[in-house]
């Protein structure tokens, strides 16, 4: 096992395969379907890596659909015989196109900026990476329905940041090999900002919907940080649930 001060190069990586193989022989031959995993604090110390290098093995096996995270209690081993497969990836294109409207959008920022600490977090990167951030107010049949902000690695989407427009950023994702396969979602009820309220064409402090997003490619890379702010009188959000046995 590569020790904590291995600081050659790809010792990150050796250190993620390592407890990554770690934990997947404990969840196959250790521990039953809905038992809690060791806490994040336990396996920092067991096997001598840094908190990110658990967050990165976690967020892999959550992923892999391997373990499953319940707020505020910690992780467990799925039950392989009960994994949703019922929520799809959309974007907004696709999504909007479902609904029966017409989806548009109006470009309002396409820089190449440095990564701040959210942006480090949710797509593994050294803070001041350079990210692409792209903010769009998003249409339905021309109507304002959403303000988006994305930020991507560079590296993933190179020549975005210089393309001067854009019109689906999953197409763009898509055709630079980096196609979208899965995501994590946070949805929080908020109000808007005079800003955002002005752009959504709604009164001041007017309810909406933010769901904060990080997409991985089907390499399981993160390859998108994007947070949408949805007016809460043009959008819902539609899940199928299943009762576990
Ligand atoms: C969706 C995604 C957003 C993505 C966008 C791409 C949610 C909550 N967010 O809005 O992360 O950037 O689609 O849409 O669904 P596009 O391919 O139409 O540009």
């Amino acid at each position: 096992r590569p020790d904590a001060k291995d600081d050659t190069p790809g010792a990150q990586e050796r250190k993620h395969e390592t407890l990554y193989a770690d934990l997947l022989a404990l969840i196959d031959e250790g521990l039953d379907p809905h038992s809690p995993l060791p806490s994040e604090r336990e396996l920092m110390q067991r096997h001598s890596v840094s908190r990110m290098t658990v967050r990165r093995a976690m967020e892999r096996l959550v992923q892999e659909g391997r373990v499953y995270r319940v707020q505020g209690a910690g992780t467990f081993v799925a039950d392989p015989s009960t994994i949703s497969k019922s929520l799809r990836l959309t974007s907004f294109s696709e999504d909007i196109r479902g609904r029966r409207m017409v989806p548009g959008s109006r470009l309002l920022l396409l820089e190449r900026t440095p990564a701040d600490l959210a942006c480090a977090r949710d797509l593994f990167v050294a803070p001041g990476t350079p990210v692409v951030h792209v903010e769009r107010l998003r249409l339905a049949d021309d109507e304002p329905m959403c303000l988006e902000n994305a930020w991507l690695p560079e590296e993933v989407v190179p020549g975005l940041a210089d393309s001067g427009e854009l019109h689906s950023l999953y197409d763009w994702l898509d055709r630079s090999g980096a196609a979208p396969e899965q995501a994590d979602q946070t949805i929080r009820a908020t109000v808007v900002d005079p800003r955002q309220a002005e752009l959504l064409g709604v009164p001041p402090q007017f309810p909406a919907l933010q769901v904060e997003r990080v997409t991985r490619d089907v390499r399981g890379r993160a390859v998108e940080r994007a947070v949408s702010l949805y007016r809460a009188d043009r959008y819902d959000y539609r899940l199928t649930i299943t009762r576990e046995p």
